[in-house]
């Protein structure tokens, strides 16, 4: 394995967050630890490795409360250097949770000023977006939720949610936008409980929509961590709905903080199941990284490196993993049981009904099948070491 095999090329669609590499170590108890980094600076650091695409907020690029000419100014920049960079704006959202006005919530606020404030910030960011050539528009609802359950009925705050993605589905369609919208789920954190915590309660909400066809779900391993669940089912199950239109990619041990860890730093099964659905599936997207530099780092670079490089080495161990002859084996084994019985209940009719009504089994039998689980298990371990 020579080590440039890993160096990210454009096909790779690699993207991070702006936000990502502008983070500077803040936390809870203790202050910044790097200095600022201006947007431009980013996104030249991005392409010149490679990335194709960099993910922003409207205020990780025009400062909140900006003028018309300055926002005008920035605009400009942003796209001289995306085209003399040659770096893609993949994804753009709206920063509707560090203003005080969104502290007890944005779409759920329970002040309809804030909540038409809020849709209204959104209107223009996603005019942003279209002018930067952003064909994706992300909502992560930071603020909506709460501490006090005796404030606000969850009914009425998803009603309210709703409205306000209607209104903006709808706007999207007035202005002729190429823009489809993505929702990211993450059960707390900062708000005590937020809503629609997790990929099942986006595609429910999605569901109720207007226009249900332009919004899926944009999921992420840190959220999906800190509720506990396992994000290879959680990414697969927005996948087989046909709304995964985007990943955020990180690492995060369980149900701890938001730990927002580089991608594959804590459980390398865990980022190779990822890698491997997306993989398997042809996952067309971008690949998204949302992590931030540990708090000791004094600049983002190294960690922007080294997500894309886990991520490629990862793709690798995949292919060997599909190419593997004993692995393929035992799965083959696995999967070829009582072949002549498969589809049987893909297509209904009364006599199937009544067929498998008729059938005869013998669950001891079957109980008593080889399942070499153990034996497999390490063959992955054993390929992810690197002694296989
Ligand atoms: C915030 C959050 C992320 C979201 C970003 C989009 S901002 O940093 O932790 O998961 O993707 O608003
Ligand atoms: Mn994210």
């Amino acid at each position: 394995m020579s080590s440039n095999q890993f160096s990210p090329t454009k096909e790779d669609k690699f993207a991070f967050g702006v936000w990502c590499l502008q983070n500077r170590g803040r936390d809870p108890f203790g202050d910044q630890t790097r200095p600022e980094l201006p947007a431009l600076e980013c996104i030249k650091g991005l392409a010149q490795r490679n990335c194709y695409g960099f993910e922003f907020h409207d205020n990780d690029i025009i400062p909140f409360g900006a003028s018309t000419a300055q926002r005008e100014q920035i605009l400009r920049d942003v796209k001289k250097a995306i085209g003399d960079w040659g770096i893609k704006a993949t994804m753009a959202t709206t920063n509707t949770f560090y203003h005080p006005v969104f502290k007890d919530g944005a779409f759920t606020s329970t002040d309809p000023a804030v909540r038409l404030y809020t849709t209204q910030k959104v209107m223009r960011a996603i005019d942003v977006a279209a002018d930067l050539g952003t064909q994706l528009f992300v909502f992560w609802g930071g603020r909506e939720g709460v501490e006090v359950d005796a404030s606000k009925d969850p009914v009425e705050a998803t009603k309210w949610f709703r409205e306000s993605m209607n209104f903006l589905c709808n706007y999207v369609l007035s202005q002729g936008y190429d823009i489809k919208f993505s929702i990211e789920p993450k059960p707390n954190e900062p708000r005590g409980d937020l809503y629609l915590p997790t990929v099942g309660s986006v595609l429910a909400f999605i569901a109720t929509l207007d226009h249900p066809e332009m919004v899926g779900i944009n999921p992420e391993t840190a959220h999906i961590k800190m509720a506990g669940l396992n994000p290879y089912h959680e990414f697969a199950q927005a996948l087989d709905a046909g709304k995964l239109f985007d990943v955020h990619l990180n690492g995060q041990k369980p149900l701890r903080f938001d730990q927002d860890l580089t991608y594959g730093s804590d459980d390398l099964k865990e980022a190779f199941f990822t890698a491997k659905l997306l993989v398997d599936h042809k996952y067309p997207g971008t690949i998204g990284f949302d992590a931030h530099p540990y708090r000791s780092e004094s600049d983002p670079w190294d960690f922007v490196d080294r997500n894309m490089r886990t991520y490629k080495i990862m793709q690798a161990k995949v292919r060997q993993f599909n190419e593997n002859k004993e692995i393929q084996d035992i799965l083959k084994d696995i999967h070829g049981a009582s072949a002549n019985l498969r589809g049987f209940t893909a297509q209904f009719s009364k006599e199937s009904a009544q067929k498998l009504k008729d059938m005869t089994f013998e669950p001891e039998k079957l109980a008593t099948r080889k399942l070499p689980y153990e034996r497999l298990d390490q063959l992955l371990t054993e390929l992810l070491l690197g002694v296989l």
